[in-house]
């Protein structure tokens, strides 16, 4: 009789562990054999952990005032992909420049400038961290990644998100879209990707972006180092793995060393 109430006990602990104090407090009277100890443990240690996880996985990156804005923002890495095609496109100030949205997704699309910049904005002003030591804060206008993914309509499987930029810094030429080693590219996961300060950026400090900083569009990804933020992107594309882009390892400086997560 005594176990079968102690297991009644346990089950309905187990069931409702929303009300783990309550129950704490009144099995005082109970003797608890080990087993019943442990699971009391597990279920703090699971309600701490499970809030965290959840505050953590919408943390936001700390916004800035206006008056914090630096009045140079540094470029850095590419400043001009400087290709033909690149070139083409900025002399036409964008107007055919294509944002694709390919891989893992229902509704593939290819959006123009106009398209994206129809769309709800999100404006922030945010502070980028460069692994060469420095930062700066600026306000960034784009649309949230999210929105866009979410109307992509992701495939179950999907776990990354690509991006694939039109710079080359080894001057090879582009291979018909498909990614050469050179080519700039980055990757992140859904968690990120669906945060609610991720953009496809089109507007720095009120004005579009202008070349070195990544025109037309650019990802911003506030949790992470700066060249997690994609300059220059063509494409976006949803995946599973991307152990078989490029060198395999999520993104251009990651192929070369750099960690792939690279939070701040
Ligand atoms: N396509 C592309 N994106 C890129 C880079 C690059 O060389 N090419 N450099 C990265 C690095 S290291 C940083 S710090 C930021 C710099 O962005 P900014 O030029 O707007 O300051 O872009 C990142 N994104
Ligand atoms: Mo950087």
């Amino acid at each position: 009789m005594a176990d079968a109430r102690i297991i009644t006990r346990r089950a309905a602990i187990v069931a409702g562990f929303g009300a783990a104090g309550y129950l704490v407090a009144n099995t005082n009277a109970l003797t608890l054999n080990p087993a019943m100890a442990k699971i009391f443990e597990a279920v703090e240690d699971w309600t701490r952990i499970s809030q965290r996880a959840l505050l953590n996985a919408d943390r936001l990156a700390p916004e800035y005032r206006p008056s914090d804005i630096s009045p140079v923002f540094k470029a850095n890495g590419t400043l001009n992909p400087n290709t033909d095609v690149y070139n083409a496109h900025a002399a036409a100030n964008f107007s055919d420049w294509r944002l694709n949205i390919t891989g893992l997704v229902s509704n593939p699309m290819s959006l123009s400038l106009a398209d994206i910049r129809r769309l709800p904005a999100r404006t922030q002003i945010t502070k980028h961290d460069c692994v060469e030591g420095w930062t700066a804060i600026g306000m960034w206008t784009g649309v949230q990644l999210g929105l866009l993914l979410k109307a992509a309509g992701m495939s179950p499987q999907a776990r990354y998100v690509v991006f694939h930029c039109a710079d080359n810094l080894s001057g090879e030429p582009a291979k018909g879209g498909e990614q050469s080693p050179g080519q700039y590219y980055e990757s992140i996961d859904l968690k990120d990707a669906f945060h609610p300060q991720t953009l496809i950026a089109y507007a720095l400090n009120g004005n579009p972006l202008d070349v070195p900083h990544g025109a037309p569009l650019r990802l911003r990804v506030e949790r992470q180092l700066g060249y997690k933020h994609a300059k220059y992107i063509q494409s976006i594309q949803v995946t599973d793995s991307f152990a078989n882009i490029a060198g395999g390892r999520g993104g251009y400086w990651e192929d070369r060393g750099y960690e792939w997560y690279a939070g701040i």
